[in-house]
């Protein structure tokens, strides 16, 4: 398969001196340096939709077709993740938003940037075409997805779309940082213009640069970290600069604090760094309970649910640790989801982002002691079933000394089963905890990280990869090389789990619990589906002996550049 990243290429279209309002839009996407749209084509849109193919000649940005809008989301999705910037998705009126909801409520959760641009309409009810305009226009159509985007709009002139957009980005980038929406009203997309409108200068209306922590609390919290016995840090959601990497290693390092990771955040701590004290899990262990158990001060770096994760921890100790919390977060915490989780205790609070705060502190704590540096290894263990672990150690072995990005993990993954040594070895989990967004996630990634030599792959399960599975072709078509290696226990088994504890807790028969839940008789052959959308399909591979040469292949046509 060619490995050339693919971009359909209009025939060329001779320039125009009277435009159309959406050429207008399509060049502030250029001026605002969003380098693709992921869409699912509707004819809301279709004026946008021809600017950026026959007045931009379908370049900067590039249109990414997708087969569902929720895919079209998780694209964008995991492109942010691993590119650290933002790229855009178009949404087809209120039906195409819909299918996208869930997967922008993930990135909403995950805050993770993105500008969605949508359309209604034509407003002017003078102008719809009967029945389907009507049935494709709402009146306050970002209501569908306020709640969990930063900011939306529904400009009604080209200015008010140059500035709409250029407000867009700004707060989409601004942390922390979300989806915003735009929504293009068809009548002004399609209304004559003339001359292209003069557009704004960009530079100057960036995100603005990060907020630095007050001095006085800078102060106390490096006193309170200095003068702790048994400091723990808990590295939650982190950049992705490998500066900062190492500032977090320092700064845990200079304090001789334990350090703990997150499996729902991306890679923020190298797990195999001797102050690293439990493999990271989606809810705390009891190594880690116990580290938090004896921690005297706790330093939360925007860590996903601080409440909760001490409540875990401590239940209702009564000699709790001082807790000092960096998180911009609560600039986007809101009333109707609440993904911001429990209300943290806060002895010193800092509302920036941990980042800006950890070189401060690093700059000001007093050395506590120097660690022996010796790394952890992985347990070795023989197989004789396919279980998860032995999935890890097939893919462990295969991607050895290959910089690899893990874009997401199953639930049933073990944090112990692979180290995270740079802040794009791991991405996180999805966000929102709406299943489907794994093939998304990993292509979007996969997009970013194209050129950066790493190798970009997702484990997911079964039921994850069949409700996101036709995003397969647009990494297909568009030559996105990507591994997706599917836990297939034929099952949305963790629910099975759920109607095991209910049947106990009932006294019901267990052995119901696959009813409803099993994805068998016929089984999928989930190979096929990637096979059927011009991907390599490999399996299903069903012995543990069979594991390491089905990896070894599937990595072999990955580096070869096919999905
Ligand atoms: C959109 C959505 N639907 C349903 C769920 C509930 N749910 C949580 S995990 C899960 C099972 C996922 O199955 P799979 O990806 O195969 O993972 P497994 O549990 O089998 O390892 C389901 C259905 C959800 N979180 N999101
Ligand atoms: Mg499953």
């Amino acid at each position: 398969m060619a490995t050339e990243f693919l971009r359909d290429v209009p025939v060329a279209s001779a320039p125009q001196e009277n435009l159309w309002g959406s050429d207008a839009i399509a060049a502030m996407l250029r001026a605002l340096d969003i380098p693709y749209l992921a869409l699912n084509p509707g004819a809301s849109y279709r004026g946008l939709h021809d600017s950026i193919v026959n007045y931009l000649g379908n370049d900067r940005p590039q249109m990414l077709l997708c087969l569902h809008e929720e895919s079209a989301v998780a694209i964008a999705h995991g492109y942010a993740r691993a590119a650290g910037r933002m790229m855009g998705v178009v949404l087809h009126s209120n039906v195409g938003l819909m299918h996208g909801t869930m997967a922008i409520f993930n990135a909403w959760c995950d805050r993770v940037p993105m500008l969605i641009l949508g359309a209604t309409g034509p407003w002017d009810a003078a102008k719809r075409r009967p029945w389907i305009d009507w049935l494709h226009t709402a009146s306050d159509q970002g209501a569908l997805v306020r709640d969990y985007t930063k900011w939306d709009n529904q400009p009604a002139s080209v200015p008010a779309a140059y500035e709409a957009l250029l407000r867009a980005v700004q707060i989409a980038g601004t942390a922390p940082r979300g989806p915003t929406y735009v929504n293009l009203d068809a009548a002004l997309q399609e209304m004559k213009i003339g001359p292209l409108p003069p557009l704004p200068d960009v530079s100057r209306y960036q995100s603005p640069e990060h907020v630095l922590p007050n001095t006085e609390l800078l102060k106390a919290a490096a006193k309170l970290l200095s003068n702790a016995k048994d400091p723990v840090i808990l590295a939650g959601r982190a950049s992705l600069g490998e500066a900062d990497w190492k500032n977090r290693v320092a700064l845990a390092e200079k304090l001789n604090a334990k350090v703990l990771t997150d499996m729902k955040a991306g890679a923020a701590f190298p797990t195999d760094h001797p102050l690293h004290a439990a493999p990271p899990a989606t809810f705390l262990g009891e190594e880690a309970k116990k580290t938090l158990r004896e921690a005297d001060v706790v330093l939360s770096l925007d860590w996903v649910d601080t409440a909760g994760t001490l409540k875990q921890a401590l239940g209702d100790a009564a000699k709790a640790p001082k807790v000092i919390l960096v998180s911009p977060d609560a600039l986007v915490h809101r009333g109707w989801s609440m993904d911001y989780q429990g209300l943290p205790p806060a002895d010193i609070y800092m509302l920036c982002e941990p980042d800006v705060a950890v070189p401060l502190l690093l700059q000001n704590v007093t050395s506590v002691k120097s660690v022996v540096v010796e790394k952890k290894k992985l347990e070795k263990a023989n197989h004789e079933k396919l279980s998860m672990r032995a999935l890890a150690d097939a893919f462990n072995a295969a991607t050895s000394g290959i910089d690899v990005t893990v874009t997401q993990l199953p639930l049933g993954w073990n944090g112990a089963y692979r180290h995270f040594r740079h802040p794009l070895d791991y991405l996180g989990a999805n966000g929102g905890g709406g299943v489907g967004a794994g093939p998304g996630l990993t292509i979007g990634a996969a997009l970013a990280l194209r050129d950066s030599g790493r190798l970009v792959g997702g484990i997911m399960g079964d039921g994850d990869f069949l409700m996101g599975v036709t995003a397969v072709w647009t990494a297909a078509h568009y030559r996105i090389p990507c591994l997706m290696v599917v836990a297939n226990n034929r099952s949305f088994y963790n629910d099975e789990l759920h109607q095991e504890r209910v049947a106990r807790e009932r006294g019901r028969p267990v052995e119901n619990k696959w009813i409803g839940q099993r994805i068998a008789e016929p089984d999928i052959d989930l190979a096929a589906l990637a096979r059927a959308q011009g991907a390599v399909g490999i399996g299903p591979v069903r012995e543990p002996g069979e594991l390491a040469g089905a990896m070894e292949q599937a990595l072999a046509a990955v580096r070869g550049g096919a999905v």
